[in-house]
């Protein structure tokens, strides 16, 4: 090279330590190493257009018609004539991207239930014509949020009848005005929901968050615990941090059994979501996370409830206290 023998102070030099400082100006400010592989290899993540959002209850009517009387709900009911169904067209042709969401419902339950035909009592569902994939329990932690459950219902119905999923959806109310627990209602949902059927799939789910596309499908990860709302207009749609497991997470019976089930012991509003991502890592598996494109979510927003004050002390999360809490 021309440069090599010639003394430090040389224009040659000069331009050469100049090329690399832009050079790392250039690195760092594209975010380091992972910035700079996303800019040279181009993502195969889908890209979805937000701001031309399909109606939530699009494509419902392709659904077929019932096999079954909606006001049966036996398991054998719900097997008697389905023998011949093939199994759902995987993925769903029903499937729109994203969405619009009414953060406010002025839909009564009854309406609900009338523009959802084909939802069974109890809030399940099994597709009529085809036999479907995957079989998910949504077990939502509630009190005292009789609008929010309005327009969750209205929302979360025709979205996972598109995705042709086997669903029910659990509303684990606490009575009372005892300070609320989160975690441990969702202990509640998973053992109740898991004494009604045959779920391969537990969705944990706030009562407050709408997801914004339905390519976001509410199926689990079979390998590990899924967190599920990784894009949050409450959050400008990025992870507030990278341990972050609050909102909507995923796990199946088997995945929730080998991290004991959720603390029992937080009461009142906050550390519990920590915890439970803790409990995941020091038994052994990782958290996945599906792509920031299909994982939106909006948030109704809300104040602090009463009888959820903050709690004070976050437990220790320690081996201790992954004992019994199930
Ligand atoms: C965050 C997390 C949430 C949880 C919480 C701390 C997000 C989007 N969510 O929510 O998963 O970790 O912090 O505990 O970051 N609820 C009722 N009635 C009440 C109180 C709570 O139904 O009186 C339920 C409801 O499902 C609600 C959830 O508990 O969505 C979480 O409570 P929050 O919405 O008040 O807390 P937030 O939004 O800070
Ligand atoms: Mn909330």
């Amino acid at each position: 090279m021309l440069c090599l023998g010639r003394s430090l102070d040389s224009p040659c030099t000069l331009a050469l330590l100049v090329g690399f400082q832009f050079a790392f100006v250039v690195y760092f400010s594209l975010g380091g190493f992972k910035g700079l592989v996303s800019v040279l290899v181009r993502s195969a993540d889908p890209e979805f257009d937000y701001s031309k959002p399909h109606d939530v209850y699009t494509n419902l009517s392709q659904l077929g018609a019932p096999l079954i009387h909606p006001e049966t709900t036996g398991a054998t009911a719900l097997a008697s004539g389905r023998e011949h169904l093939k199994d759902c067209p995987d993925p769903s042709p029903l499937l729109v991207g994203p969405v619009a969401v009414l953060l406010s419902s002025s839909f009564s339950l009854d309406q609900i239930r009338d523009r959802n035909p084909l939802v069974l009592p109890g809030g399940r569902y099994l597709p009529p014509d085809c036999e479907p994939r995957h079989h998910t329990a949504v077990i939502i932690p509630y009190r005292n949020r009789q609008a929010h459950l309005r327009a969750l219902l209205y929302h979360l119905h025709p979205f996972l009848q598109r995705q042709q999923l086997h669903y029910g959806i659990y509303i684990v109310h606490q009575m009372g005005n005892s300070t609320f627990n989160r975690a441990k209602l969702l202990n509640v949902g998973v053992k109740e929901a898991l004494k009604d059927g045959e779920w391969q799939c537990l969705f944990l789910h706030d009562v407050d968050l709408l997801p914004e596309n339905d390519h976001n499908l509410y199926v689990c990860d079979p390998k590990s615990p899924k967190h599920v709302s990784v894009a949050m207009d409450k959050f400008r749609y990025r992870l507030p941090y990278p341990q972050y497991f609050g909102g909507v997470s995923a796990l199946t019976p088997d995945q929730y059994m080998k991290m004991n089930g959720f603390p029992n012991q937080y009461w009142g509003w906050g550390g519990e979501d920590d915890d439970i991502a803790a409990r995941v890592r020091l038994s052994g598996m990782k958290i996945t996370r599906p792509s920031v494109a299909v994982g939106h979510y909006k948030m109704i927003k809300h104040r602090g409830d009463r009888g959820n004050e903050e709690n004070p002390r976050s437990p220790d999360v320690s081996n201790s206290d992954l004992c019994q809490d199930f």
